[in-house]
């Protein structure tokens, strides 16, 4: 019998993610620094939605995150919930400088719940965190906001590049640590293994802390289609 962590390492897993937020919130944009790391002034909106992955090293695990990047436009909106069925993980991003996109932040939870798996991740991000001076909404307030639904928080830039890996690394890390859990009870429930002490074998898999990880750039891909998992 492996121990958990074992288990775990040596392939490759997939981590589906979506993100979901009012338009011009910068989801686009916070994709492409993960994935391209680059960042454009004039970026089209997007039209249904796009797909992107990346390959991050995790743990001594390798992660491919397959994100869906979904369109803000209202006309849109319908469609969105079809992306979050068998989602790991959903960033919902709101825009640091217009208060109307953290209330609809607090709509996209309400509306990710009936729709996504149980065990679902979840991140609030407050983008545009360059844009300081412009600031409506405290960092305290987006804390507190993602404290109270047991959310991964951070600020981004995704012009400067701030938090941006830091949240997917800590995605990455809550699932990690998801899959191990599940592991044990699983192994307990078969009487494989008598598990007296259910602490993770890796350092850093707490949501709320970030340690090194290496990147691997991974391809990118273009489907439209949210179906299936992965
Ligand atoms: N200053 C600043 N501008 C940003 C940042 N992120 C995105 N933007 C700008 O905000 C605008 C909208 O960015 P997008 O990434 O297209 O936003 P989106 O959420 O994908 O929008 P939709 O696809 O229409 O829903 C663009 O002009 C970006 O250059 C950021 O971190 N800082
Ligand atoms: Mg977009």
């Amino acid at each position: 019998m492996m121990d958990s962590s074992t288990t775990l390492s040596g392939k490759t897993h997939e981590m589906k993610v979506v993100l979901v937020g009012s338009v011009g919130v910068g989801k686009t944009s916070t994709v492409m620094r993960f994935v391209k790391d680059n960042f454009q002034e004039y970026i089209e909106t997007t039209i249904g939605a796009s797909y992107l992955s990346k390959v991050l090293n995790i743990n001594d695990t390798q992660i491919k995150f397959n994100v869906w990047d979904t369109a803000g436009q209202e006309q849109y909106k319908s469609l969105v919930p079809l992306y979050f069925r068998k989602a790991n993980a959903v960033i919902i991003v709101y825009d640091i400088t217009r208060q109307k996109t953290f209330d609809d932040a607090k709509n996209w939870y309400k509306e990710l719940i009936p729709h996504s798996p149980e065990d679902v991740i979840i991140a609030i991000t407050g983008n545009k965190s360059d844009l300081d001076n412009l600031r409506e909404i405290e960092r305290i307030q987006g804390e507190k906001y993602a404290n109270s639904i047991g959310a991964i928080f951070n600020e981004t830039s995704a012009k400067n590049s701030s938090g941006i890996t830091d949240i997917f690394q800590r995605l990455g890390k809550a699932w990690l640590s998801k899959q191990q859990q599940s592991r044990i009870i699983k192994d307990d429930d078969s009487g494989a293994v008598n598990v007296g002490n259910t602490t993770n074998t890796n350092n850093n898999t707490n949501t709320g802390n970030a340690g090194n990880t290496s990147n691997n750039n991974g391809g990118t891909g273009g489907s439209k289609c949210p179906c299936g998992g992965g």
